[in-house]
C-alpha cells in the first residue's frame, strides 16, 4: 500500500530498506485488525486468553524488559546544552550511526507494521498525528487502545497532513526457521530510546515494554511534544485532568502532576467522599494545553486509553479503574489465576492459594516473590471508564482552573498548601521531590527532585522549561490557573500513613475550589498558604486532632534543611536557571528566618 503523502512513503521505504522485514502491513485501526493480530499472538503463545474476562489477554514480558529504561533514553540535540543536565545526550549523527547498525536487518523474519495514529481527538487544533513503525503486534494492539489508530488518520495523511515519525523495533530478528520466543527483545546494552526534537523524530530499539515501545505516549506526547510546545507557545505536561463539580453545579477543571506511580490514575478516577461533589476523569497521565481565544488555558488528553499500574488497584483504592478493566483489556505481567483471570498484589483482601506468576511459574502465598511484577500494567480504553467525562473528547479542551504538584514524601511536606503567586507555584513545581517507585528501573525509596514530574520526559533543557512556565504565566496573567502542592503520603513517627487518601482527597480539592472562589482565607506560612483551622472539610473522618496537627505541620528546621538540596538541584541548571526561580529560593529562606 502507498498513501498520497510523499514524506510518509519515502520514510516507510527508507525504514524498510534498513530493517528488511519480510512484509509490510499498513494498519487501519479496525476491530477486525485487532482481533486478527491478537489471534496471531494467541496462536504463537505470547498472549493468554483470560477465560474469566471477556476479550481480555495476558502477556508476560521478558524479565529484563519490565519498565521504562531511563538510562538508555536519549535526547539527541545538536548541542549537549540544548538537552540539558537532566537528560542523557548523544550527538545526533553518532547516535544515528550506532542505531543504524542495530536497525540493519533487525526486522528479518518479521512483519513491519505501519501504524498511523492521532494524539488527541482527530481534527482538534491541539492534536498531532504520528506514524509508528513497529515489528511488534503487541505494540500494534496496545496502540489501538492507547491512541486513535484509524483510516481517518490515513485520510488526513493522504490530504498532506504532517506527522511525527516514530520508529520502533524490538531488536530481535528471526533467522530462517528460528522459533520465536514469547517476548522477543534485545539485551539492555543495546536498548535505545532516542529522541531528535530538532527534527521531531523518535527512534526506539530493543524494548517491547510500555513507554519504551508505545511511542505515542512518553516519547511523542511528552518528550517531543514538550519541545514543540516551547517552540509553538503551548504546554505538554505529565498531568492528569479531572472535572470536579460542586453541589451547586459549578465545574472546576484540575490538572495535576505527580511522578510515576504516585496515584495519578487513582486521583483522576476518584470517588469523592464528601456529599454532593462529583468527579469525572478526562485523562490520567498527559495534558496538552493551549491558550484559548478567551485567554484561558485549555487542556486535552492526547491519549485514548489508560496504561495503568495494576498492583495496588482494587475496589477499595480505585473502583472506577476496576470497572474500566472488566473487559477488552490487555494485561501485562500480572499473575494468572487457576480459573483464568488476572490477579495482582493489593487486588483483593484474600490472596489466592495458587497462581501462575508473571514469570510463568507456579506461585503460592508461601513464596517470597511477588505474583505480579510491581510495574504490571493494564491497557484499557478510556471510553470504558464509568466516570469518563462527557467532554473528554471535546476538541476545544477544558479550561484549567487549578494546577497541583506533589510527590511521595513520608515526612516534611504537609498535606496541602497553596502557592503565593505564579512564580512561587513554578518554584514549587521546579523543586518537587518524591521517593522513587518501581515505574522506572533503579533503586526505590530514594528522594529525587522531579521537577513538574517531568524529569524523565522533558525533551529539552529543563532550565529553559522552567522559563517556558514563567513565560506562560506572563501570557496568562490574571487567567492563570492557581497552583497548589499536595502530599498524600506523610507518615506518623510510627510509620503509619496520616491521611486516608483516595476518595478523601476530594476534601483537599474542595478546599482548593473554595480558595479560588474566594470563599475562605488561608494561613501564611514560610512555605505557602495553608488551610485555616476548620476550613478543610473533615466531617465524618475519624482522625485524631494529634494526627491532623502532624499532617499539617510545617517544621522550620526541616525546611531549612531542604534548602541546600534545592540549591544543589538549581545549580545543575547553571545560567539556564531563570533568575526569578533563584529569587524564589532566597525569599523562601527569608521567610524561614
Ligand atoms: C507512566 C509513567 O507509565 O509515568 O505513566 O511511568
Ligand atoms: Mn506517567
Amino acid at each position: 500500500m502507498m498513501v498520497k503523502n510523499e514524506k510518509l512513503n519515502a520514510w516507510v521505504k527508507e525504514i524498510a530498506d534498513m530493517c528488511r522485514p519480510d512484509s509490510i502491513y499498513w494498519c487501519n485501526g479496525s476491530k477486525e485488525e485487532y482481533d486478527r493480530m491478537m489471534a496471531k499472538m494467541i496462536a504463537s503463545g505470547s498472549a493468554t486468553v483470560l477465560k474469566k474476562r471477556s476479550n481480555s489477554f495476558l502477556f508476560r514480558s521478558d524479565p529484563s524488559d519490565v519498565a521504562r529504561v531511563e538510562d538508555r533514553t536519549y535526547i539527541s540535540t545538536s548541542s549537549r546544552d540544548e538537552a540539558g543536565p537532566t537528560n542523557n545526550w548523544m550527538e545526533p549523527a553518532e547516535l544515528k550511526e550506532t542505531m543504524k547498525g542495530l536497525y540493519n536487518g533487525c526486522m528479518k523474519g518479521r512483519t513491519m507494521y505501519v501504524i498511523p495514529f492521532s494524539m488527541g481527538p482527530v481534527g482538534s487544533p491541539i492534536s498531532k498525528i504520528g506514524v509508528e513503525i513497529s515489528d511488534s503486534p503487541y505494540v500494534l494492539c496496545n496502540m489501538h487502545i492507547m491512541t486513535r489508530v484509524s483510516s481517518r488518520v490515513l485520510e488526513l495523511l493522504d490530504a498532506g497532513a504532517d506527522f511525527i515519525p516514530c520508529l520502533h523495533s524490538i531488536g530481535a530478528p528471526l533467522a530462517e526457521g528460528q522459533k520465536d520466543v514469547q517476548w522477543p527483545c534485545a539485551p539492555i546494552e543495546s536498548k535505545y530510546i532516542s529522541h531528535f526534537p530538532e527534527e521531531n523524530l523518535i527512534w526506539s530499539f530493543g524494548s517491547g515494554y510500555g513507554g519504551n515501545a508505545l511511542l505515542g505516549k512518553k516519547c511523542l506526547a511528552l518528550r517531543i511534544a514538550s519541545a514543540m510546545a516551547r517552540r509553538e507557545g503551548w504546554m505538554a505536561e505529565h498531568m492528569l485532568i479531572l472535572r470536579l463539580t460542586n453541589p451547586e453545579g459549578r465545574q472546576y477543571h484540575i490538572a495535576a502532576a505527580f511522578p510515576s506511580a504516585c496515584g495519578k490514575t487513582n486521583l483522576a478516577m476518584m470517588r469523592p467522599t464528601i456529599p454532593g461533589w462529583k468527579c469525572e476523569c478526562i485523562g490520567d497521565d498527559i495534558a496538552w494545553m493551549k491558550i484559548g481565544a478567551d485567554g484561558r488555558l485549555y487542556a486535552i488528553n492526547p491519549e485514548n486509553g489508560f496504561f495503568g499500574v495494576a498492583p495496588g488497584t482494587s475496589y477499595d483504592t480505585n473502583p472506577m479503574a476496576m470497572d474500566t478493566v472488566r473487559e477488552s483489556v490487555i494485561f501485562t505481567n500480572c499473575a494468572l489465576t487457576d480459573d483464568g483471570d488476572v490477579w495482582w498484589e493489593g487486588m483483593t483482601d484474600e490472596t489466592p492459594n495458587h497462581l501462575i506468576d508473571w514469570k510463568g511459574r507456579d506461585w503460592t502465598p508461601a513464596g517470597k516473590n511477588d505474583a505480579a511484577h510491581p510495574n504490571a500494567r493494564f491497557t484499557a480504553p478510556a471510553s470504558q471508564c464509568p466516570v469518563i467525562c462527557k467532554d473528554w473528547e471535546n476538541t476545544a479542551g477544558v479550561p484549567i482552573d487549578i494546577f497541583i504538584f506533589g510527590g511521595r514524601r513520608s515526612s516534611v511536606v504537609p498535606l496541602v498548601f497553596e502557592a503565593y503567586n505564579w512564580d512561587h507555584g513554578v518554584f514549587l513545581g521546579a523543586t518537587a521531590a518524591s521517593e522513587t517507585t518501581s515505574a522506572n528501573i533503579g533503586a526505590t525509596g530514594n528522594l529525587r527532585r522531579d521537577p513538574f514530574a517531568m524529569t524523565p520526559f522533558c525533551g529539552y533543557n529543563m532550565g529553559d522549561y522552567f522559563r517556558h512556565w514563567l513565560d506562560m504565566g506572563d501570557r496568562l496573567g490574571k487567567n492563570a490557573p492557581r497552583i497548589f502542592y499536595v502530599n498524600w503520603f506523610r507518615k506518623s513517627p510510627e510509620g503509619m500513613f496520616l491521611w486516608p487518601g483516595f476518595g478523601d482527597n476530594s476534601r483537599v480539592l474542595k478546599w482548593m475550589c473554595e480558595r479560588i472562589d474566594g470563599k475562605i482565607g488561608a494561613q501564611k506560612t514560610p512555605i505557602g498558604l495553608l488551610p485555616n483551622a476548620g476550613d478543610l472539610d473533615l466531617a465524618g473522618l475519624d482522625m485524631s486532632a494529634e494526627n491532623i496537627t502532624e499532617l499539617m505541620r510545617v517544621d522550620t528546621e526541616d525546611w531549612l534543611a531542604e534548602s541546600p538540596d534545592i540549591e544543589r538541584h538549581f545549580a545543575k541548571f547553571g545560567d539556564r536557571l531563570p533568575e526569578r526561580l533563584a529569587m524564589q529560593l532566597q525569599e523562601l529562606r527569608k521567610r524561614l528566618g
